[in-house]
């Protein structure tokens, strides 16, 4: 299987709150046709891509909270997509809140093959964010109430011929992320994102936040020598303003493709998983000059 070959990232421009699942669904299967037709054979989809990104508001009905999380996938509302893909021939990566069997629940993304099975899955573990109700804000960020920390680890997929990896939003920011997914070999990571122009705890950054989401995409790819796919739900949403600038990046860190709107569009470039050699025989030999007995503190318990 050719190691070479074109992803898409299909950023979503705003979900309102009354939006149905069909609705995001359909806008993500004319998306998949896009992409398809630009010759993609994978496309990245946001964080919580099929409902408005229901943290910023504070629920305290259990009911109410149920009915913003999938209890199956596929399920009846979501089948349109597997069976786009399996039909194009086209694998996918989707994020969506997760409600397990066992009352569990997560912020989660797959990655499903060109056959419309799914061949990976994560759940976030750099969960942002608070868990009480913060009235002084202009909108909640109540992830730490709503989902659990992922219990999935760092995950390395066989997928596309190559090593494929998935984190989502705040995860990179990290560099542990993006350091576990290039130890497991990863090639390509992919990843959504839904991030508020303005963070009520430091908004002296809100003019920061384009430069923070590239920054640390490029240099999660650079120093680790692989390809990275990150994929916004943008515009303004509900009275909340997130950032587009999507964006694919080589393992040089540079970015070759990035959206210019804040609504529904798909971007396209040519991956070459071979280029990640580049970087990882060189600078980023991991082998060579890794040196992680110097870096205990990295997993020494109270140390933040
Ligand atoms: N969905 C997110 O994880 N958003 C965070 C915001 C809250 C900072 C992010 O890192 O983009």
């Amino acid at each position: 299987m050719s190691r070479k070959f074109i992803v898409a990232a299909a950023q979503m421009g705003p979900i309102a709150a009354d939006e149905p699942r069909t609705s995001a669904v359909a806008r993500m299967v004319a998306m998949m046709r896009e992409a398809h037709a630009r010759g993609a054979r994978l496309v990245v989809f946001p964080e919580l891509a099929l409902t408005s990104f229901f943290p910023r508001w504070f629920i305290e009905d259990r009911d109410e909270l149920a009915r913003w999380y999938e209890t199956e996938m596929p399920s009846p509302e979501t089948r349109p997509l597997f069976d786009e893909a399996a039909r194009l021939g086209i694998g996918f990566h989707l994020g969506y809140a997760e409600l397990t069997p066992e009352g569990r629940f997560f912020n989660t993304a797959i990655l499903v093959d060109e056959t419309g099975v799914i061949v990976g899955k994560y759940r976030k573990i750099h969960l942002p964010g608070h868990r009480e109700n913060e009235p002084w804000r202009p909108f909640q960020h109540l992830e730490k109430r709503y989902f659990e920390k992922g219990d999935l680890g760092f995950p390395v997929f066989d997928a596309l011929g190559g090593r494929l990896a998935m984190c989502i939003c705040n995860d990179r920011r990290w560099p542990e992320t993006w350091r576990m997914l290039g130890l497991g070999g990863a090639e390509l990571v992919v990843l959504g994102y839904n991030t508020p122009l303005h963070y009520p705890p430091a908004p002296e950054h809100d003019h920061l936040q384009y430069f923070h989401n590239d920054l640390s995409v490029q240099a999660g790819a650079y120093q680790n020598g692989l390809w990275a796919v990150a994929t916004a739900k943008a515009g303004r949403e509900e009275g909340c303003d997130l950032i587009g600038g999507s964006l694919i990046v080589a393992p040089t860190g540079e970015i070759v493709a990035r959206t210019v709107t804040l609504a529904d569009e798909v971007i396209t470039a040519t991956v070459d998983l071979d280029r990640c050699a580049e970087i990882r025989r060189n600078i980023f030999d991991f082998k060579q000059h890794r040196q992680p007995a110097d870096y205990a503190a990295l997993t020494r318990p109270g140390t933040g």
